[in-house]
């Protein structure tokens, strides 16, 4: 109740009209603050008796006025959530929940236009595996916007595949996929993508050990030849492009590597990753050996890796680095040897680091451990200065002793995972066991909570399951409160029955409101993929384009390209075939296109449309032929007319009244 009778957006009006149907509370003087459009305005007598008829509570209506958007207003905030094995990215408004647009990423996707021909895209057609080809499906895990100054600055964004260990990149001048980092070393990851605060590199961590390379050796040799491996992809922020020449790997002992986070501030230059299997299980339990899930969990404890890539830079710069499929690999060896890498102990199977807004503490959530453990930097830094090191592990890497770097230790509860910051100087850890939200106070100065540091301040529960969490602008130097987005894994029974494959439950909750109670104001049901994780930026600081700047850009130059015309021409070169095709409401030109069985055919489709949303589509039934062409867009489409027979090409989109009159013929002639 309390936290009703200040809420700004609850206006007397409103409040009175409820309490005519029976609710009992009251407010003993006008909510200061109200925004004059809500309490001058009379409600409409429908909307007490729509929230009788629909029975709702107080705490339905607080979220439902938080949430909603009037028409034509937008979100204040975009999150970017991964799509887990869907392979995309999702992007969701907020306050609104709203699922505004998907990105296609490393699976083709037909409205997009990806992944069916359009040459300019990493993923021109839909690859079906085998031959060393990866397969035309991906397990999008943590998607990382680029940073300025510790900033989001609302200009790229990297997603990893954890099923094949590699990254993309997209533009967010115009949401599209721009490329695939492809480590030749490791078959798959986890710990991908982290940035550093001015987007030198992206971070992805390997997951599982294997054999660098792509080798082979037997599971009996594991501690022998396998390995593990964070890699460095070098990012050119002029280009929009990782820069793969200028990338680095560091060898790793055979732990799997997991989430990482980079350091800022005063750990600016480093890097922290987690480790879970120092045990080196190598499973088997049809053998009659302990299965993966038992024989990880042996040790008290495993090892936070901590990086300083400002030094790895250095080595890769003075040569001092193997080659490894062509690909630079600084050694375990040198790793140790030239002080590059350094392990802590961290309890039992950790899972997500987290480092502060002010860059002085890293935040640990062990899944087994009901704590999350903070370790100080400054303590790090000290002890790596004094060598004061507890030993090495098998492998010759030091171990700093846990209690010379830890700084506190707090009790939240079962399964912590993840951890996300405000601007109060509080922290949000995901309880994945006890399917909550846990609020606690850091023990920084850049933000201060009222309560005491280092405590646990309330929890929220959410419905179920809870993976990753994210807050608004929550990993950057200054956060910015307001809003959290549980992504939570299970959603049980929260929606309409739909079969046995359910939604996810992403739920947002209001942190706004010191020391009032955290409030979950609305569920959104994601039935598609499985995000993981999310960033969300504040929405004016992505700087989109609403049509393509001139007729005629190549979207992977992001320049404009000479094969747009504004009048179809077909140029017969021998077997070769060009088809230069202007497209507009409502017709493309040519719209007769003969060719003979056999012959190659280029098609380069220009979208002369400069009015915004005004998108053809292009396909040829029976060729595999999807093309989304957005205002401005010039595309490259190529084929070989295996096929002989009458191909009726036509226009995707709903463009205009004779949208279904955008069509045309493509007729191949049987070779005699
Ligand atoms: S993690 S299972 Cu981000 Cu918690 Cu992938
Ligand atoms: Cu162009 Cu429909």
């Amino acid at each position: 109740m309390n936290a009703m009778k200040k809420s700004l957006w609850v206006a007397p009006v409103l409040v009175s009209a409820l309490a005519g149907f029976g609710f009992k509370w009251t407010t003993d003087k006008p909510v200061e603050n109200t925004p004059a459009v809500v309490s001058d305005a009379k409600l409409p007598a429908d909307a007490a008796k729509v929230i009788q008829e629909r029975g709702l509570k107080p705490d339905d209506i607080l979220g439902a006025v938080s949430t909603f958007m009037p028409s034509g207003q937008y979100d204040d905030y975009m999150m970017f959530a991964s799509g887990g094995h869907s392979g995309q990215i999702f992007v969701i408004g907020l306050p609104s929940m709203r699922l505004l647009r998907t990105i296609a990423v490393f699976e083709a996707e037909s409205w997009q236009g990806y992944g069916f021909g359009v040459k300019e895209s990493p993923l021109v057609s839909v690859p079906t595996g085998g031959d060393g080809q990866k397969a035309g499906w991906a397990d999008t895990h943590h998607p990382a916007l680029s940073e300025t100054n510790g900033d989001y600055d609302g200009q790229f964004l990297f997603i990893g595949d954890k099923s094949h260990g590699r990254i993309a990149v997209i533009d967010l001048k115009d949401f599209e996929t721009k490329q695939f980092a492809d480590g030749p070393l490791m078959h798959n990851d986890h710990g991908g993508c982290f940035v550093t605060p001015n987007t030198e590199y992206v971070i992805e961590g390997a997951q599982y050990s294997e054999p660098l390379g792509g080798e082979y050796a037997p599971i009996s040799q594991y501690r022998e030849k396998y390995r593990g491996l964070a890699t460095f992809w070098k990012f050119d922020r002029q280009k929009g492009r990782i820069d793969v020449e200028n990338s680095f790997a560091v060898e790793l002992p055979p732990y799997w590597q997991d989430l990482a986070d980079a350091g800022k501030g005063p750990s600016e230059g480093w890097a922290f990753m987690n480790s879970l299997n120092t045990e080196m299980a190598t499973g088997g339990i049809e053998e009659g050996n302990p299965p993966f899930e038992a024989g990880t969990a042996q040790r008290d404890m495993d090892y936070m890796h901590v990086f300083n890539w400002k030094k790895s830079e250095e080595l890769i710069k003075a040569g001092k680095f193997e080659t490894k499929n062509g690909f630079k690999l600084i050694t375990l060896k040198t790793a140790v040897d030239e002080g590059v890498l350094y392990f802590i102990p961290e309890p039992k199977s950790p899972h997500g680091v987290d480092v502060t807004p002010s860059g002085k503490y890293m935040v640990v959530a062990g899944k087994l451990d009901p704590h999350v453990t903070v370790y100080s930097f400054e303590k790090m830094k000290k002890a790596i200065d004094a060598k004061d090191f507890e030993g090495k592990d098998d492998y010759g890497v030091p171990i700093l002793r846990f209690d010379a770097v830890k700084e506190a230790q707090v009790e939240l509860g079962l399964g912590p995972l993840h951890t996300q910051f405000d601007n109060q100087g509080y922290a949000y850890t995901s309880l994945f066991l006890e399917s909550a939200v846990a609020r606690w106070t850091l023990g920084d100065d850049k933000y201060r909570a009222p309560e005491k540091p280092w405590t646990l301040v309330s929890k929220v529960p959410v419905q179920f399951n809870i993976g990753h969490l994210a807050t608004a602008e929550g990993d950057t130097v200054s956060p910015d409160g307001k809003h959290l987005v549980a992504l939570n894994k299970w959603s049980v029974d929260r929606f309409s029955k739909l079969g046995p494959l359910l939604p996810q439950n992403l739920q947002l909750v209001d942190i706004g409101k010191t020391g009032d109670t955290l409030k979950v104001l609305y569920d959104m049901p994601m039935g598609s993929g499985e995000p993981h994780y999310a960033q969300i930026i504040k929405a004016d600081k992505l700087k989109t384009w609403d049509v393509y700047p001139e007729i005629g850009w190549n979207t992977m130059t992001q320049s404009k390209s000479d094969k747009m015309v504004t009048e179809g021409k077909i140029v017969r070169n021998g077997n070769h075939v060009e088809v230069y095709m202007p497209l507009i409401r409502s017709h493309f030109d040519p719209e007769h296109i003969e060719i003979e069985q056999g012959q190659h055919v280029t098609m380069y489709l220009t979208n002369l449309e400069r009015t915004i949303d005004a998108t053809h589509g292009f396909s040829i039934a029976g060729y595999n032929i999807a093309a989304s062409i957005e205002p401005g867009e010039t595309v490259t489409i190529e084929f070989t007319a295996e096929k002989p027979g009458v191909y009726p090409y036509y226009c995707l989109e709903f463009c205009s009244a004779l949208h279904l009159e955008m069509t045309g013929y493509l007729m191949v002639k049987p070779k005699k």
